[in-house]
């Protein structure tokens, strides 16, 4: 973070600012390896602009805040633009973006009508075609003179080498040349494979493929690109009188464009397009770090010219940072209901996009060692959308002498018992079944709301009731009374007659959830339907060998031995015994055998909150119209339906080509 030194003079806090504003430049475009984040270099590059403003004495014609980007790299022959390559400002909130468009308005004498264009997190390039045939190619360099990547460029698939009959004799196309986020994966996943260091995010991934020495090198790293703007250009007659038309003109002349890109009529829609996106940019198969809002028509544009290496009719809107750093405290580890240790991060709390993120996921042992993220570093941590925040990597720079290679625990930080760490698994369990944590979390679970459905009995009570010795199973929820709950700390009488009266009512929900409150492993909702349907009650699926139960529609191989496994064990047996006795249904209704439904014969893949149905409703639906719904997209995928909030499973929908429903489609299909 920019920390504001006390007592440092404006000159030498200016001199430092420049250094690291240097240092990180280098860093980002010769070295592509970036040693402080996007957020981090704004605030420096701000609180410099601010300094000089107010000591104008100190501003000198060398200063970060008179060029862009940093030195070509020696490697590449300097390419020179005709035209040179702007930059764009910055807008941070909403008031930066009103106080564009006011200054946009006084100097056009009205409002006039703006193009919004998603900011692309990629490089950008400028391509030089004659005659409608890519001739060369460069990077943009410091706006003047870039890199000569013509070789490279022409190995990338997305941009075309020839344009349609329409381009006029000279044309310089700029865009950004980006890797999409399922290209990004699947090149670090080879990496891994090869036991190379993954790239840090896509940008410089892209990056490094575009300055390969070798084209080919380029090549399979399959870049894509989008135009946005021209250089030089020669019969202006035939160019579009505005940026919308000449994002059209540019299809026309076969150059791939965004297809997000909005005219907006006043700044209000303006910014009704960037919050959209700030939230959706996750369903997004690349990486977008803002909106691009420009003046739409362009002799406007020219009008407003542009102050230093800004357009005056352009602005960029930059979301707010998705990353922070921050120091690690502890990595703690906690007990899931199968026993298995999942390490955390213990963080000093650090706001990321407006929210304060006091902990992360550090997924397994396996992944911190190769990371090498260890106790009391300065740690990297991402946070996107809804999903849980996670720790990115350590800041070696930062790392404090006498850290200690991290090791999971030998034995279990909760009961003590040893820790088994199975040869082909990234995961240690605790062997105690009767770990404490273990099972609080498998009572959290039976009660949960896919499961029993027993409200009062979550994560506080479920840990309560274990501490208190009420509860070493699940079973023993049906033993409880009022007196003994209202004992515990802060229970009222009146909770407790709520809680056992719950308890009570949660004996009627059936077969399919009991299966899923077990906390059988991989026996979901959609699992457990399907067994209860085809076997109809809790002996016939417990007395069921794993050929019969593979031999279930839907049931694969994986999930057959998984209950199997489970109904062998003779605690688990005990426990479905004890539910009976208590009166716990565990009957369910058999589903009539679906000869042809509509769907029979095609399978769905749900992603994302539908508008009306819960997904279980959905997948109900599907199976009885004889579709089949499963949890992984494949190629063998027939149909995604994807509601709010859809993520990975989407994009690699879109990546495979696969027919994409939203509830309507759906309900479409249903009814067909
Ligand atoms: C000389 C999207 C980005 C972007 C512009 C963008 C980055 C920059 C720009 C391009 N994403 N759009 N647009 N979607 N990341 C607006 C800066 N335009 C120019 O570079 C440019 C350059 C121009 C006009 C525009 O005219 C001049 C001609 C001669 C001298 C000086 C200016």
């Amino acid at each position: 973070m920019a920390v504001k030194s006390g007592n440092a003079s404006p000159a030498e806090r200016a001199s430092d600012l420049r250094g690291r504003i240097e240092d990180a430049n280098y860093r980002y475009h010769v070295l592509d390896d970036p040693a402080i984040s996007d957020a981090e270099y704004d605030l420096l590059l701000r609180e410099l602009k601010m300094l000089e403003e107010q000591h104008p004495e100190l501003a000198t014609p060398d200063s970060p805040t008179q060029r862009v980007g940093g030195a070509p790299s020696s490697d590449f022959t300097p390419y020179r633009h005709d035209v040179p390559m702007l930059s764009l400002a910055n807008a941070f909130d909403e008031d930066d973006l009103r106080a564009f468009g006011a200054r946009v308005a006084k100097l056009a004498g009205k409002t006039p009508a703006y193009v919004c264009e998603l900011k692309i997190d990629g490089l950008a390039i400028s391509l030089r075609y004659e005659n409608g045939v890519l001739v060369s190619a460069g990077t943009r360099g410091d706006g003047s003179v870039g890199e000569d990547v013509t070789p490279n460029v022409r190995a990338i698939r997305a941009i075309p080498r020839r344009l349609s009959d329409a381009a006029p004799a000279r044309l310089d196309v700029r865009g950004e040349a980006y890797l999409s986020r399922s290209e990004f994966a699947a090149l670090n996943g080879a990496r891994e494979a090869r036991a190379l260091t993954p790239f840090a995010n896509p940008r410089n991934a892209a990056a490094g493929g575009l300055r390969q020495k070798d084209p080919r090198l380029t090549a399979e790293r399959r870049l894509s690109f989008f135009g946005y703007a021209t250089g030089a250009f020669d019969d202006a007659d035939a160019l579009p009188r505005t940026q919308f038309e000449l994002l059209a003109y540019f299809q026309i002349l076969g150059v791939p464009v965004n297809p997000h890109a909005t005219r907006c009529a006043s700044l209000d829609d303006v910014l009704a397009f960037c919050r959209e996106w700030e939230e959706a940019r996750e369903t997004l198969d690349y990486e977008i770090d803002g909106i691009v809002i420009k003046v739409d028509d362009l002799e406007l544009q020219a009008r407003l010219g542009y102050a230093g290496k800004d357009p005056r009719w352009a602005i960029a809107f930059k979301f707010r940072a998705q990353e922070a750093r921050t120091k690690l405290l502890k990595i703690d580890v906690n007990v899931s209901r199968s026993g298995k240790l999942n390490p955390f991060a213990v963080l000093d709390p650090v706001a990321i996009g407006g929210v304060t993120v006091r902990m992360a996921t550090l997924h397994n042992e396996a992944d911190i060692v190769r990371k090498d993220i260890r106790e009391s570093d300065t740690v990297i941590v991402h946070r996107a959308g809804d999903v849980i925040p996670y720790v990115v990597g350590p800041v070696l720079e930062l790392r404090p002498k006498k850290t200690r290679v991290y090791k999971i625990p030998a034995k279990c930080p909760v009961c003590g018992s040893p820790v088994d760490h199975p040869e082909d698994d990234v995961f240690s369990y605790c062997t105690n079944a009767a770990c404490p944590a273990q099972v609080r979390e498998r009572i959290r679970h039976y009660a949960s709301r896919g499961a029993m459905d027993i409200e009062g009995v979550g994560d506080v009570l479920a840990g309560a009731l274990v501490d208190a010795r009420l509860c070493r199973d699940v079973a023993d929820l049906y033993d409880l009374t009022v007196e003994r709950l209202a004992s515990l700390p802060r229970m009222a009488e009146k909770s407790a007659r709520n809680v056992v009266s719950a308890i009570e009512g949660s004996k009627s929900r059936g077969l399919a959830r009991v299966l899923v409150a077990l906390g059988i492993r991989y026996v979901g909702g959609q699992n457990a339907s399907l067994l209860a349907g085809e076997f109809g009650t809790v002996e016939a699926v417990m007395e069921a060998s794993e050929e019969r139960l593979a031999a279930v529609a839907g049931i694969g191989p994986q999930i057959a031995e998984s209950v199997a496994f489970f109904f062998r064990q003779k605690p688990n047996r005990a426990i479905v015994a004890r539910l009976d006795a208590t009166g716990v249904a565990l009957t369910a209704p058999r589903t009539p055998k679906v000869v042809a439904g509509p769907l029979a014969g095609k399978t769905f893949v749900l992603t994302g909150t539908l508008p009306d149905w819960t997904r279980e409703e959905a997948a109900g639906y599907i199976v009885a119209a004889g579709g089949k719904v499963v949890s992984g997209v494949s190629k063998k995928t027939d149909y995604v339906v994807a509601g709010d909030e859809a993520g990975s499973k989407l994009i690699k929908a879109q990546s495979l080509g696969i027919a994409i429903l939203d509830e309507a489609g759906l309900r479409a299909l249903l009814n067909a």
